[in-house]
């Protein structure tokens, strides 16, 4: 979330264009006959561990073909370098390399594969119908202009033919119709830049008097200024910045450093000359001009604050005593049959026990899972995120001011790779991740991770004075995080054996904090001069269920408290609870929020699709930790931008014109944001509808000294469960071999039944060997799209 002005900078939006399909003319039928799983096991090589028993099996997913081309994946990169070149080869959009582009010159933001129909994907797969055809989703960033915008064109068919190329401005997936145009507010950045320099150096001498610190857009800066966002929007462009102290090590502590003087600029229109300071604050005195901001500080009795500065309380290497024992090696998990998964890498797909799905990777909201089957029927069309909100407040106006939208700066270009043994265990396989960025594809190598592994807990137990049995909770996770900014999200899928998928998210990295100063009922204070700032992450998921074809409903069934005469109880009312069963009928009905006391229970059902009890088969969604929604209410800082935080859950008609909840672009035009996630609701029977839920998890987040130097993913935690409801006739979790029963107690002692499990009689490598080698860490791959030579395709490489 928090990335601000100055990174903004640096990573001046980037965009995505995932790995490639290979596409021919097969239908999902030929193409699944095609179909063999090659179930070789890769074993590790000896030379660190000779052994006569044979060796356990290395890590490496099973390979298999995928059933069906990937008609989610991205864009090859012939499709994106074909693409680059139509583009710059057309007049109309005045194109300058983004490497050279100033801030009056058009450049071009994103090229990815324009996410096909999902009518024309079920046809492709139900009714044999041809592949949807496939599309570029192109964002001009057009600022050759007095009013720049940011430009969403369609550009297509792919593969492109000259003379059949089309681009139109790609205006159905939203709800404000302007041609796929957004206006842009951050186009003067270069120009901001320089503003901000002005403003601080007319201070200097109040900068080194307060902090020993300048900020004069030099090299030698040891200030940082930078502010709200999105900006106000009310009446022309309001900006709101403050001083922050300048980290000191490589370790990115500056949000941690506010030094709590703030000052505010008009910067309405593109004309600087136009712009006006209007005023500074300090210490909750607020000062019209610099003159009189400048009178008062050098009148007596005038109070100064001190200074958050950079330390070792910021940095998060190793610090005070280590615990007794904690130098020994902790225990660790090993896969000793290798990975008992497949994937088709090509295709990325990826299946586990009764699972399967697709995966595609977007520059927006990064990972997203596609056509999400169980035994072999599709209850998921599509699971993904949707935006990340990080909405702060403060006495002051840089913490009032915030709310970030994170798919502005996007999840996809910070989803760096995964560092082996930490964020994924040591066994884990990875896939890589793409995007766009300045006619460039950059690869992040093993950026989504892979692995099963077995929870501390087993899925299953009983026991009795004759016997005692237990299941073993093995669970399959598909991860990734995205360091977007100062914070860093770990987003997991995790799937079990009693058929239920928790979507998981974790938060850690620095806060972004506040100047302490009569912050108090804002947070706590957490440091010499330090407030932890409070704020809500809310973040949202579009979780479209196919259960069992796509007519489907919403019902609910609540425990509520009852008073009923039974036959039985002789004419006295029994003070009890009863079932409430309810069905959620339209979407006047469809802005919900969990029921208090967890009363009531949400599931998708299709009511044509009845258990041999007459009971609906369905896919229940409820938190498995905490969720929220948004606290504040009608948010000056984001209006209309985000109406899909209001609620906890939300269920509307299926479209291929509401396929998103938000759009990157709606902190540029808060009243009338590209997507307007209200107007999705306009009283549509939800009833045996193809519908799709929109969930929310997040944290209310109010930062304490334990917060200090990063937020741990332990507490910054939240997740949505989804779990089958009378979906099959008992529970599937029977069907591993990986339990136990003991009967015991008898005369001949205690039998062991393990019904077929399989052994681990192999050796491992040193556990040392088992650790993969971090030295082999690489960041990221780049390779140029424009000037495209398919022959040379490197032109860098450099980590973002
Ligand atoms: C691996 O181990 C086997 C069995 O001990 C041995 O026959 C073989 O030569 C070893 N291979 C290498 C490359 O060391
Ligand atoms: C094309 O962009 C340049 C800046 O890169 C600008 O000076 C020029 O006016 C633009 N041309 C047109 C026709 O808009
Ligand atoms: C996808 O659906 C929208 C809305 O119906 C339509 O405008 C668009 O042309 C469709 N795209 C394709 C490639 O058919
Ligand atoms: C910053 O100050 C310099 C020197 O006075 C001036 O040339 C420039 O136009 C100013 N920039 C802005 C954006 O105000
Ligand atoms: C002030 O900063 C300068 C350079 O940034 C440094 O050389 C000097 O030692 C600092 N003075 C104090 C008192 O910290
Ligand atoms: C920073 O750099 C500028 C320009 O190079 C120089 O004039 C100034 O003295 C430097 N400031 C410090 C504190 O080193
Ligand atoms: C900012 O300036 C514009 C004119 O450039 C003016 O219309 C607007 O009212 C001003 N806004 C504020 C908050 O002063
Ligand atoms: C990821 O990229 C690297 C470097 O190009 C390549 O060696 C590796 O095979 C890729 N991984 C997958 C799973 O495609
Ligand atoms: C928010 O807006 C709604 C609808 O306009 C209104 O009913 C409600 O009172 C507002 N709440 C606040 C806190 O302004
Ligand atoms: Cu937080």
């Amino acid at each position: 979330m928090p990335v601000t002005a100055w990174s903004y900078l640096l990573f001046l939006l980037p965009s995505l264009a995932a790995s490639a399909p290979s596409f021919s003319s097969v239908n999902p039928r030929t193409w699944r006959s095609r179909q063999a799983s090659n179930t070789q096991t890769k074993r590790w090589s000896n030379d660190s561990y000779p052994t006569s028993s044979q060796l356990c099996a290395a890590p490496g997913a099973q390979a298999m073909n995928a059933p069906y081309p990937n008609v989610w994946s991205g864009l090859t990169g012939e499709e994106t370098a074909s693409v680059t070149a139509w583009l710059f080869s057309q007049p109309q959009f005045n194109l300058t390399v983004t490497a050279e582009a100033g801030d009056w010159d058009n450049s071009l933001l994103m090229i990815e594969l324009m996410e096909p129909n999902k009518t024309d994907v079920l046809n492709y797969l139900e009714n044999s119908g041809p592949l949807p055809s496939r599309y570029a989703h192109v964002i001009i960033n057009h600022r050759a202009s007095e009013e720049p915008v940011y430009q969403d064109l369609l550009v297509g068919p792919l593969p492109l033919q000259h003379d059949t190329v089309t681009s139109e401005p790609l205006t159905y997936p939203y709800t404000r119709k302007t041609e796929g145009k957004v206006r842009n507010l951050d186009a003067d950045d270069e120009t901001w830049q320089a503003w901000k320099a002005n403003v601080s150096s007319t201070i200097l001498d109040i900068t080194l008097d307060l902090w020993n610190g300048s900020y004069l857009g030099l090299d030698n800066d040891t200030l940082v200024v930078f502010g709200i966002d999105p900006l106000w929007q009310d009446d022309g462009i309001t900006r709101w910045d403050q001083f922050w102290n300048s980290q000191e090590s490589v370790q990115e502590s500056l949000t941690l450093l506010p030094l709590g003087l703030y000052f505010t600029t008009n910067a309405t229109g593109r004309d600087a000359s136009k712009w006006t300071l209007d005023g500074w604050l300090y210490n909750s005195i607020f000062y019209e001009t610099t003159e009189a901001f400048r009178a008062a500080y050098y009148s007596p009795g005038f109070v100064k604050n001190g200074a958050n500065v950079d330390g070792s309380w910021a940095y998060s290497d190793q610090e005070g005593e280590i615990p007794a024992l904690d130098t020994n090696f902790p225990p660790i998990s090993i896969a000793p049959s290798g990975s008992r998964y497949f994937t088709d890498p090509d295709q990325n797909y990826v299946k586990w026990m009764d699972f399967e799905f697709y995966t595609s990777f977007s520059r927006d909201t990064g990972l997203s899972l596609h056509d999400i089957k169980y035994k072999g029927d599709r209850i998921i069309y599509e699971l993904s995120l949707q935006e990340a909100l990080a909405h702060y407040a403060g006495n002051d106006p840089v913490q009032s001011g915030t709310a970030y939208l994170d798919t502005y700066y996007g999840f996809g270009p910070f989803a760096f790779e995964l560092i082996k043994g930490y964020d994924c265990p040591a066994y884990a396989t990875y896939m890589n991740s793409s995007f766009y960025n300045g006619e460039t594809t950059r690869t992040h190598i093993d950026s989504i991770c892979l692995f099963e592994t077995e929870a501390d807990y087993p899925i299953q137990r009983h026991s009795t004075s004759e016997y005692a049995s237990a299941t073993k909770n093995i669970y399959f996770t598909i991860r990734t995080v995205a360091t977007v900014g100062n914070y860093d999200y770990m987003f997991s899928y995790e799937f079990y054996m009693d058929g239920s998928i928790n979507i998981v998210v974790r938060a850690s990295g620095y806060i972004q904090s506040a100047y302490f100063a009569k912050n108090e009922d804002y947070g706590y204070q957490i440091h010499d001069f330090l407030s932890g700032s409070m704020h809500d992450h809310v973040l949202n998921f579009k979780i479209d269920f196919d259960i069992l074809g796509t007519s489907n409903t919403m019902t609910t069934a609540a425990n509520v408290a009852a008073t009923e005469v039974y036959p039985w109880s002789k004419g006295k009312a029994r003070n009890t609870m009863k079932l409430q069963r309810g069905t959620i009928e339209n979407e006047d009905q469809a802005k919900i929020n969990w029921a208090s006391n967890g009363a009531t229970a949400f599931t998708v059902v299709n009511t044509d699709a009845k258990n041999i009890y007459g009971e609906s088969r369905g896919y229940r969604i409820h938190p498995s930790s905490p969720t929220i929604h948004l606290t504040v209410e009608n948010s000056s800082n984001l209006e209309k931008a985000a109406n899909w935080a209001k609620n906890d859950l939300y269920v509307t008609r299926q479209k291929d014109t509401e396929p998103k909840s938000s759009h990157p672009y709606q902190s540029q035009d808060v009243f009338n944001p590209p997507i307007d996630f209200d107007a999705f609701f306009d009283g549509e029977s939800l009833v045996q509808e193809d519908i799709v839920v929109w969930a929310n998890v997040g944290m209310h987040h109010v930062p304490h000294t334990g917060d200090l130097p990063n937020t741990v993913f332990t507490t910054a935690h939240s997740s949505l469960v989804l779990s089958p409801l009378n979906y099959l006739l008992g529970s599937p979790t029977r069907e591993t071999v990986n339990m136990v029963k003991l009967l015991y107690g008898g005369d001949e002692g205690t039998t062991v039944e393990t019904f077929g499990q399989g052994t681990a009689e192999c050796a491992v490598p040193s556990v040392q060997g088992l650790m993969p080698d971090l030295t082999q860490y690489v960041g990221d791959q780049v390779i140029r799209k424009f000037p495209y030579d398919p022959n040379h395709p490197y032109f860098e490489t450099e980590s973002i």
